[in-house]
């Protein structure tokens, strides 16, 4: 567990990672690190430099939930993410379980408001960029390598 955090960690800063894959362990396309960047880029909408409960929602429910219907449920969210983010479906998958904070099968309000506030470790009602970088590289690390 430590050395597959160290080895994420590595990936983060750019040091050269001994995988086939590219330098991302689960076999995405993307390093971790500019799996990161993209997710931000796309979800700090004003560009001020945090995320609202607002922009975090709209990032993960809004882009991803096709039918409308409020809530994104698994295989909505896996094959956009897929798709947006060059990943693999099993790292999709992990990535749609940890956001699914109450495990009832369908991402919602619920689970995006539970996430922020696990996330805002500052308690401030906004998310800055090292919390959300610690947000993926967490849900990364959590994954078993292919
Ligand atoms: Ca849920
Ligand atoms: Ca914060």
């Amino acid at each position: 567990m430590k050395g597959l955090l160290l080895l994420t960690i590595s990936c983060f800063v750019g040091i050269q990672c001994n995988s086939p894959h590219g330098g991302n362990p689960h076999g995405g396309q993307l390093l971790i690190w500019e799996l990161t960047d993209k997710l931000w880029t796309l979800g700090d909408l004003d560009h001020n430099g945090f995320l609202t409960l607002a922009e975090l929602e709209k990032e993960f429910i809004t882009n991803f939930d096709h039918d409308g219907s409020g809530c994104v449920v698994s295989h909505e969210f896996v094959h956009q993410w897929q798709h947006n983010y060059l990943d693999t479906h099993q790292a999709s998958v992990h990535v749609f379980e940890h956001f699914d904070m109450n495990r009832n099968g369908a991402i919602c309000h619920d689970d995006i408001a539970a996430l922020f506030t696990a996330t805002d470790h500052t308690k401030d009602n906004l998310l800055e960029k090292d919390e959300f970088d610690n947000l993926l590289l967490f849900v990364y690390g959590q994954m078993p390598l292919p």
